[in-house]
């Protein structure tokens, strides 16, 4: 009895504090390179392991079972060129009750440059056919670089209210992906898209301006994250979200919201013989094409073409490919290029 009412005072108040967190503001600097933060003391200082939940002006907010700590990293990891990141398992030493030093991160299941953040489990990746209008050039971009990545995709179509985007429904659904509409006005599809991010880690990608940060309000109304306001002139949302930062929703998901961006990494996607590893929907067609080295550009005997030919596989979805694969050919020159060059 005596536990079960402690232990739900104490998520009572990790609850409150991480709401407090969102208002934390820019409060400070990193330890000067191999020099321990002030205040640093090994002597009484025990050791806890916790969750990177938002990286601050060299300050980490760590979740741990005894609330938020706000840490500095150890100079050891700017001396090893290494950034902790969000969402990252952290070892953390406190000395002094609420501060400690990051002393180690943990091994990552995935990590990410653009936005930082590491130990994704699903990406979201929002889109809408109502203004701005997600290209599925973008959405077949990030669901490869989750899959690339060991991340779930599922795809969000928001603004359902302005407009149903039956063709990008359709698309995405007939690939195989986990596909859900919503709108973040009306409050349609909440639920069904919180029960494909149930326990997981996740990550809300997409244009600027589809909602990503609107979906979080409405999913948890007393975050109140800021949301932009769609210019009418340029038909773009402003970029909002600066920072990378975790909430944990009550429904047990964990969720970030990541600032606008057009792709989530700007490296090489993939190598021209892995890319078609990226795109699952091709998985039961590959191996039986003619040529066992087949491109699927324009190839005779290609299946993964026949089936495209056949409204088996979606059309955007091999421009897509087709595209990106460009691109992996572009990238070896280079590469070949610059070797030559040395
Ligand atoms: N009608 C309608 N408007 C929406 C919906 N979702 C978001 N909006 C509006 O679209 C605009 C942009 O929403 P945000 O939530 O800021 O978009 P975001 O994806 O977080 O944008 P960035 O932070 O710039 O990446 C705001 O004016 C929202 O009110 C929706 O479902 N329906
Ligand atoms: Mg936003
Ligand atoms: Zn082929």
């Amino acid at each position: 009895m005596v536990t079960e009412f402690s232990c739900f005072l104490l998520q009572r108040m990790v609850h409150m504090v991480l709401m407090d967190m969102v208002e934390v503001g820019n409060c400070g600097g990193a330890a000067p390179d191999g020099v321990e933060p002030p205040g640093f003391s090994a002597r009484g200082a025990s050791t806890e392991r916790g969750t990177i939940f938002k990286a601050l002006s060299g300050f980490y907010y760590v979740e741990s079972g005894e609330g938020v700590v706000e840490c500095r990293a150890r100079g050891r990891f700017r001396l090893e060129g290494m950034s902790p990141l969000v969402g990252d398992r952290v070892e953390f030493s406190t000395a002094e009750r609420g501060k400690g030093v990051l002393t180690q991160v943990l091994e990552r299941k995935n990590s990410f440059v653009r936005p930082p953040i590491a130990n994704i489990d699903i990406m979201v990746v929002v889109a809408s056919a109502a203004i701005p209008v997600t290209e599925p050039y973008l959405i077949d971009r990030l669901t490869a670089i989750a899959v690339k990545n060991n991340c779930e995709p599922v795809i969000c179509i928001n603004k359902l209210d302005l407009d149903p985007a039956d063709r990008l429904y359709d698309i995405y659904s007939a690939a195989g992906f986990s596909t859900v509409r919503t709108s973040a006005a009306t409050g349609e599809g909440m639920d069904e898209l919180q029960d494909m991010m149930r326990g997981a880690v996740c990550a809300f990608t997409g244009n600027s301006g589809v909602g990503k940060s609107s979906i979080l309000n409405a999913i948890e109304p007393g975050f109140r994250i800021s949301v932009g306001d769609i210019s009418k002139k340029l038909g773009r949302g402003r970029h909002t979200t600066r920072h990378v930062e975790l909430y944990r929703l009550t429904c047990g998901a964990v969720v970030a919201d990541t600032p606008g961006f057009s792709a989530f990494d700007p490296d090489r996607l993939a190598s021209k013989d892995a890319l078609q590893g990226l795109f699952p929907d091709f998985g039961q067609y590959l191996g039986g094409c003619r040529f066992l080295d087949c491109a699927h550009q324009k190839e005779p005997g290609c299946k993964v073409l026949e089936a495209v030919r056949a409204g088996k596989l979606q059309k955007t979805r091999w421009e897509s490919y087709a595209r990106l694969y460009e691109q992996a050919l572009e990238y070896k020159e280079w590469e070949s290029g610059a070797r030559k060059r040395k």
